[in-house]
């Protein structure tokens, strides 16, 4: 929720003089106050960003981000990310592969970091070694299909797009090369999220300044292996057959794997996630084609952006939250104990038998004042 008031032009009005150009500042500030501040609608249309500074940032595969500040330094600039689309065969599961669809080789595909009123400038290619038309719509972006349309790029092609990144917040981006290609892409793998900080960082639920020591991105995937009719995964020799036969798999709105970036296990054991206790977490969780819902098994969301958007006042102490289709959520956990702990889609039928599920292992002291075992498991007495 926005705040109503803005404390700040209330005090600069008590310093009122008999200057009549104060006394007329004044009385603009207190309408503006009294309205409720700015508002979602007053856009800045001031800077198209010819000649605003270039940053290059250089992408990473999730869970990881690139390399950010949390609190945005000087003017806007504009940040340039190079996305590269990739065919490839990937083992989802022991024995399941698909040609997975990927910008820059993985699923999810990487975070794009920026702040409020930066531009990203991609660069999107599509290599001759390709089959398919691949394009990205960002659910971040203003303007026709989110840049779906300008973006479309055949094999051997390259393009650039530039957008405003108008209001903070983590977005969901994806191809869409149109009509049936957009679900069998989207699903083949090729989303990521894109997360766009406020200038002056998080809030909490105070609007207070919140730092968090890491950050990890986990999107769930549902993949739909085409399959014979005694349930066997089909092996695929091309990436158009693939797209033939998933037009049919699709259909029968069923997954065959769900699970987090990109691979049953992805994130689990020796590719478990990691933390210290005292450490404040932010979780970007995503899913771009199906609902679900994300849970800290051990530990809750101290801070919750539903739809992972910054400019709302953060809910708390949340157990399970939900990403509807086509977004991705924020949230911010400070680990008080150590262990492992299991973020998961709490469809546990999701997550147990299909693969929803990550690990986190905490390093640190027992804090026995939170949890403590009062008698060891013993005979019924
Ligand atoms: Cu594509």
């Amino acid at each position: 929720m926005k705040s109503k008031k803005k404390p700040g032009c209330i005090n600069a009005c008590k310093k009122v003089t008999t200057n009549v150009v104060v006394v007329a500042i004044c009385a603009t500030l207190f309408a503006a106050c009294r309205n409720g501040g700015s508002s979602v609608f007053d856009d800045k249309k001031n800077e198209d960003g010819d000649h605003l500074q270039h940053v290059a940032e250089q992408l990473v595969a999730p869970p990881m981000l690139p390399e950010f500040d949390q609190v945005a330094e000087g003017n806007a600039k504009v940040i340039d990310v190079t996305l590269t689309a990739e065919e490839k065969k990937i083992e989802v599961a022991p024995g399941d592969s698909i040609w997975a669809f990927t910008f820059n080789g993985s699923v999810p595909a990487p975070v794009i970091v920026a702040h409020q009123n930066d531009f990203v400038e991609l660069t999107l290619r599509n290599p001759a070694t390709n089959t398919q038309q691949h394009n990205i719509d960002f659910h971040a972006a203003t303007g026709g299909m989110g840049g779906g349309d300008l973006t479309l790029v055949n094999p051997g092609q390259e393009v650039k797009l530039r957008f405003k990144c108008t209001r903070p917040g983590v977005f969901v981006y994806h191809c869409a090369p149109g009509g049936t290609m957009v679900p069998i892409h989207v699903t083949a793998g090729m989303n990521g999220a894109i997360m766009v900080l406020p200038r002056s960082g998080l809030k909490d639920e105070n609007g207070n300044t919140v730092k968090f020591d890491r950050a990890y991105y986990i999107a769930e995937q549902d993949f739909y292996i085409p399959q014979d009719k005694d349930g066997k995964t089909i092996s695929i020799a091309t990436p158009q057959q693939s797209v033939q036969a998933l037009d049919e798999s699709l259909k029968t709105l069923k997954p065959t794997h769900i699970v987090f970036n990109g691979k049953k296990g992805a994130l689990l054991g020796k590719n478990a996630l990691t933390a210290k206790v005292g450490e404040k977490v932010l979780f970007i969780t995503s899913q771009a084609n199906r609902d679900t819902r994300f849970h800290l098994i051990g530990g809750h969301a101290d801070l919750y952006w539903p739809g992972g958007k910054f400019n709302n006042k953060p809910y708390t102490d949340f157990e399970t939250w939900a990403v509807p289709a086509g977004s991705a959520a924020a949230t911010i956990y400070q680990f008080r104990e150590p262990g492992t702990y299991v973020l998961l889609n709490h469809n546990l039928i999701e997550a147990f038998d299909y693969g929803a599920l990550a690990q986190i292992k905490v390093s640190g002291a027992w804090d026995s004042t939170y949890m403590k075992q009062m008698e060891k498991p013993s005979p019924i007495k």
